[in-house]
């Protein structure tokens, strides 16, 4: 038995990376959700994992914790490979991962993510704009070097797309600007089957956190 425990769709993106990837490697799994900003929810928390954040993943009683190593768990699992097959665009495609997992502070910051809001695009801080240029610059090289076979950054959906799908919603709630490559890549995202499954899910949660409803 699989399961992934989660926080609430509309809000928590660190969840949402690793449940796209189980979905696209094809690994079924039972999902539990933990509502998060309740005075319950540490609690909850600390009992899924000793990190006392989501996601984390429970496989025939071995506790994965953190969105990465959970997408690799699946990616050596995987039915449909989450990686691409050259090294040198895994290569590529990890580093990527791995600067979304450490990096962007100011965008993260400053426009959280709440799926179900779309804000006018208004001026913004230079330290998230600089996030955002370095964004659109990872996204337009990719599509360029590793994009030929399909839509997405390595050209099938990888774990790279797990892990920027949370900031292609940010980029859309914030109607921040891109250029034509990504905006063609973030539709690709935004119309994969899983993601539309999240999305709908997230649309129907009656939880609200003021903390992450700003414009
Ligand atoms: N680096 C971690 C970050 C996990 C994280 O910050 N999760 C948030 C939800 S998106 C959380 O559990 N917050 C609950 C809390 O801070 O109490 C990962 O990649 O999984």
């Amino acid at each position: 038995m699989t399961t992934l425990v989660i926080g609430n769709k509309n809000y928590s993106s660190w969840s949402l990376r690793p449940w796209l990837a189980l979905k696209a490697a094809g690994i079924p799994f039972e999902e539990k959700l933990i509502v998060l900003n309740q005075p319950d929810s540490k609690a909850k928390l600390l009992e899924a994992s000793p990190a006392g954040l989501v996601p984390v993943l429970v496989d025939d009683g071995l506790t994965i914790w953190d969105s990465l190593a959970i997408i690799e768990w699946a990616a050596e699992r995987a039915k449909t490979p989450l990686w691409p097959q050259d090294a040198s665009a895994r290569a590529i495609a990890r580093s990527v991962s791995a600067e979304m997992h450490s990096g962007f502070y100011h965008l993260r910051k400053n426009c959280p993510m709440n799926i179900r809001r779309i804000n006018p695009a208004r001026e913004r801080d230079e330290a998230v704009m600089a996030d955002v240029k370095r964004i659109d610059e990872i996204w337009s090289d990719c599509r360029k070097r590793f994009g030929a076979g399909g839509p997405f950054l390595f050209g099938a959906l990888s774990g790279a797309d797990c892990m920027y799908a949370p900031v292609v919603t940010r980029i859309r709630s914030f109607s921040l600007p891109v250029s034509d490559v990504s905006k063609a890549y973030m539709d690709a995202v935004l119309n994969h089957p899983a993601f539309l499954e999240w999305e709908a899910a997230s649309k129907a949660e009656p939880w609200t956190n003021p903390n992450s409803e700003v414009d």
